[in-house]
């Protein structure tokens, strides 16, 4: 083996080949009107960046299913989900349900529990430092808990709740009734009591014992209330935007005396950037590194026919196929996008078609179209997009506008595409998959 193929080895065994991001898709999930779920923190590199090159691996904090609380192996879970994790198969959980039902979520704080993941980081650690520094750091008992307790919770955004399940410590409700405190510490458990769902859609649910930390590190999900189906599409995606933190937290430190680490720390002293979808970011500069290394350009980064699929999304959709999208922003620091070569969509806001549709942080958002078709709206009201195949029934003809192809999606802040957050939208021949 020579040594150009060693080097791609050696790359890709350290990069996942073969791990395609697997679309979540809401009509595939059972509706719920229970759930049992933990938040754990996890060590693992959400990024394609090689574990060789980071300082140590970040700590995630995730939410998990589980079917009760009973004997709970904390060490056992935190190894199930990183392996999941860590091999491409984690997705954000997803609650779904429906109108006018209640609806329990069951929570037990599991952070720091058991055999919890440590992080040594050194580096410089701030534009002012000027030596390098080692610390070690952990959401363990160790130290950092006394000086910031890891309380956490589920905050719900849009369904209607009693003060206390709102998960979040502020004004004088703790003063009215302690009962009102939604926050839950490490080893213990409450349940989240939501009446009547009276508002369908696509909901962020995220701790709030301390958000500007953990959100960012991945203490979120979703929540689907399915209202009325006016349309049935053939794929309802549901995708999540985040980016992983930087250099927000030195804030813990100047208040708090305890250092939290950048999330993602080169050994180069680098802290890095990271926008993810469902959970990973596919960033350029390694797949950049791997198809040169394989004898390709820097701009073969994106093929996934000399390099694998990223783990962000790979959505594989027949031609014609009625989709909608949700698109959920957790992005804790920016406003992410949705932008979708080959195809636009009715944007009802503003009455304008868009290609390319703005989540800001917390918000929801839904678009519909064809795939390598029009518009839902104007295959609707203009109905000109045949696929021109004279005498056949209209129940088999095709709308087609952009056609077949691996069609790329991104987030059009454009250095966010660089930090991870691109995909591809693969439609294909009808029966192709067959
Ligand atoms: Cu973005």
């Amino acid at each position: 083996m020579n040594v150009r193929a060693k080097i791609l080895m050696i790359v890709v065994l350290m990069t996942g080949f073969g791990w395609g991001g697997e679309p979540i898709d809401i009509r595939t999930l059972a509706y719920t009107d229970e759930m049992h779920i933990v938040a754990i923190d996890v060590g693992a590199n959400p990024t394609n960046m090689p574990n060789a090159m980071l300082w140590d691996l970040p700590i995630l904090l995730l939410y998990k299913q589980v079917d009760n609380f009973n004997a709970i192996d904390v060490d056992l879970l935190r190894a199930e989900l990183t392996d999941d994790f860590v091999n491409g198969r984690y997705k954000p959980v997803v609650i779904r349900t429906k109108k006018d039902q209640d609806l329990t979520l069951n929570y037990m704080n599991l952070i720091g529990l058991g055999n919890a993941p440590q992080r040594l980081v050194q580096g410089v650690v701030c534009k002012n430092c000027s030596s390098k520094r080692a610390y070690s750091f952990s959401y363990g008992a160790e130290g950092d808990r006394s000086k910031f307790p890891w309380l956490t919770s589920i905050h719900a955004h849009g369904i209607s709740y009693t003060i206390d399940n709102d998960g979040t410590r502020a004004g004088m409700n703790l003063t009215a009734n302690a009962a009102n405190d939604g926050l839950v510490a490490p080893g213990e458990s409450r349940s989240y009591y939501y009446k009547q769902l009276d508002l369908p859609g696509v909901w962020p649910l995220h701790d709030h014992g301390n958000p500007s930390h953990t959100v960012s590190r991945g203490l979120h999900m979703a929540l689907v209330v399915e209202g009325e189906e006016k349309v049935a599409p053939d794929h309802d995606f549901l995708m999540l935007f985040s980016d992983y933190p930087t250099y927000d937290d030195y804030l813990d430190e100047f208040y708090t005396q305890t250092f939290v680490p950048p999330f993602i720390h080169m050994r180069n002293a680098n802290v890095m950037h990271a926008h993810a979808l469902n959970g990973y970011a596919a960033m350029l500069p390694p797949r950049m590194n791997m198809a040169v290394a394989g004898g390709n350009t820097p701009w073969d980064a994106m093929r996934t026919d000399v390099l694998s699929n990223p783990r962000t999304p790979v959505y594989e959709v027949e031609l014609g196929a009625l989709v909608r999208m949700r698109l959920l922003s957790f992005g804790s620091a920016t406003t992410h996008s949705f932008h979708l070569h080959g195809h636009a969509w009715w944007d009802k806001a503003t009455s304008t078609y868009q290609d390319n549709a703005a989540v800001p942080a917390g918000s929801s958002y839904e678009i519909m179209f064809w795939a390598g078709g029009p518009p839902f709206r104007q295959f609707r009201f203009f109905n000109n997009y045949w696929d021109a195949d004279e005498g056949s029934e209209p129940a088999n003809k095709i709308p087609v506008r952009s056609g077949t192809g691996d069609w790329l999606y991104h987030c059009h802040i454009i250095p966010h595409v660089k930090h991870g957050m691109w995909g591809v939208f693969r439609v294909t021949e009808p029966g192709a998959g067959e």
